[in-house]
């Protein structure tokens, strides 16, 4: 005779019609929380385990059922003298009729969830009460699957039993179902570390799947661990990301930075065209006939903070460039390849990062970008900001005359150019330009009038006849001033301050032409 059941289960399909049935046959029920809630609120009897166990669910439900009232009454072999006498002796009542699905464990590491909820998903009393009544086949059936509960209800309703061929088909299906569910948490396991390791992967930020490429020495400080992930899939430009690293000290997180400013400011010029960065921020950029020349220029614009500077070339690096890069410290050098006697010559700088980026050998027009690749992604505490990368680009028929003359040929060459580099300066940025080349560059000031003093007071070129890049209005005409006093004679800039007509007014009265792209180019 099935004489009680006891019902606990996370997925509650079926759940009530069936119990309705049992109840029906006099079958006394007894249920764990969720499970009795959902009994009791369709108008069964049912009794909660705590008060059949005289024992409340502790642990936030970790232990409800797992108590000897519960798991005596489940295992006694019925009829054998010294089970009977235990359960007598300790007023455990039969449970004939165990009706459990385990806690959705596969559900919630399919859903992503974090380890530690992943974990408390682990079904612990549900397993032990299947498993138990399994073993106790030969007396209580065990229903661990709803499409079952119409064969056992109907030999109930028939006979009072589960007839003997059912319980052993349920006891087979109890383990087969304890053993499947193991072994999804035992997978879950071993396809990941340790809790307290750091996550392999970013499983998507916004749309794209990140895996670590490495852990760095640190981060942008000692102090500050650090480690670089990288898109799975390969952008289809010229990236730091998938640079080849040929020879040299390992790369370390302010490298990385580096490598980028280098790489995003080289990328802007179709010519042979050379950028030294430090610090971030560009601190020279000439184009050349070769990339030797190119890079002499570059580095001839600010020399002082070329020394442990960050290079980038976008033509292959023969033996005259190496020799070039080799006169200097540099902490690393990117371009698309190296001559054999380029390789050989820069091996001899056995700390020199060198690092290949075939895809700057390809034309610009190549590198077709796919959407996630135009945008920049930064964090703020508990965020992340989102914006499109600056790839602005202006020609010169967009650009309007602010002043009465207009730049001359050689003058729209320079400012056009300047107006290249002056993206790539932290801002306030000032470029001073003239022939190809950077000849002051000022930036990172909190002041834009400061950015030009800083300019002119590091140039080491002459920067008279230069033409200027301001990446944002002049919001006075202190700036346009002190680029006066330089001597520069060209000036290109968004315009649309509010003091425009005083700026241009002091550009009138000293015969400098100025141009306005509408455009800004602030880099913070
Ligand atoms: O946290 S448990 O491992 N501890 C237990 O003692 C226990 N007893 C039953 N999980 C336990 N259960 C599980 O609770 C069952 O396997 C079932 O999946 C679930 C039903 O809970 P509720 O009736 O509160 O919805």
């Amino acid at each position: 005779m099935v004489r009680r059941a006891i019902l606990s289960v996370s997925d509650k399909a079926g759940l009530v019609p069936f119990a309705r049935r049992l109840a029906a046959r006099g079958v006394e029920l007894l249920s764990t929380g969720g499970t009795q809630r959902a009994l009791a609120d369709a108008g069964l009897q049912v009794k909660p385990v705590g008060e059949f166990t005289q024992a409340p669910e502790i642990l936030g439900g970790r232990v409800k059922t797992l108590h000897p009232r519960i798991h005596g009454g489940i295992l006694y072999r019925r009829g054998l003298a010294a089970d009977e006498a235990d359960v007598k002796a300790r007023d455990i009542l039969p449970i004939d009729l165990v009706v459990v699905n385990l806690y959705p464990f596969r559900e919630a590491v399919a859903a992503g969830k974090s380890f530690a909820e992943c974990v408390e998903e682990i079904d612990i009393g549900g397993p032990s009460m299947v498993r138990a009544a399994a073993k106790n086949a030969a007396h209580v059936a065990v229903l661990v699957d709803p499409a079952d509960y119409d064969r056992v209800a109907g030999e109930i309703e028939q006979s009072g039993v589960v007839g003997e061929p059912t319980r052993f088909y349920l006891m087979r299906k109890a383990f087969a179902h304890t053993a499947a569910y193991d072994a999804a948490i035992a997978e879950y396991l071993s396809s990941r570390g340790a809790p307290t390791d750091k996550p392999r992967h970013f499983p998507d930020v916004l749309g794209v799947v990140y895996e670590k490429a490495q852990d760095l020495r640190y981060g942008e400080n000692p102090h500050q661990a650090g480690a670089f992930y990288r898109a799975t899939r390969e952008p289809a430009e010229p990236t730091i990301a998938y640079a080849e690293v040929l020879q040299g000290k390992e790369l370390s997180y302010n490298n990385l930075l580096d490598l980028e400013a280098a790489l995003a400011c080289v990328k802007e010029f179709d010519e042979t065209a050379c950028a030294v960065i430090k610090h971030n921020t560009p601190c020279g950029v000439a184009k050349g006939d070769t990339p030797a020349e190119a890079f002499a220029r570059a580095r001839a614009c600010d020399p002082v903070s070329a020394f442990g500077g960050i290079v980038a070339l976008n033509r292959p690096v023969d033996a005259e460039a190496a020799k070039e890069l080799t006169d200097l410290f540099l902490e690393c050098v990117v371009a698309p390849s190296y001559t054999p006697e380029g390789r050989a010559l820069l091996a001899a700088k056995k700390n020199l990062r060198l690092l290949e980026s075939p895809r700057l050998a390809e034309p610009r027009e190549s590198w077709k970008r796919r959407p996630e690749e135009a945008r920049e992604l930064r964090s703020v505490v508990g965020g992340l900001l989102v914006m499109d990368r600056d790839l602005g680009r202006i020609r010169r028929d967009e650009c309007q005359l602010m002043t009465r003359r207009a730049p001359t040929e050689q003058e729209w060459r320079d400012l056009l150019f300047a107006w290249k580099v002056v993206k790539h300066v932290k801002s306030n940025a000032i470029v001073f330009a003239q022939g190809d080349r950077t000849t002051a560059i000022g930036g990172g000031q909190t002041s834009r009038v400061e950015s030009v003093k800083t300019a002119v007071m590091k140039a080491a070129l002459e920067v008279r006849g230069s033409s200027v890049a301001s990446d944002a209005f002049f919001p006075f005409k202190d700036g346009v001033e002190e680029i006066i006093r330089a001597g520069a004679t060209a000036i290109i800039q968004p315009g649309g301050s509010v003091r425009d007509p005083e700026v241009v007014a002091a550009a009138d009265a000293a015969g400098l032409a100025m141009v306005s792209t509408g455009m800004r180019h602030f880099r913070h």
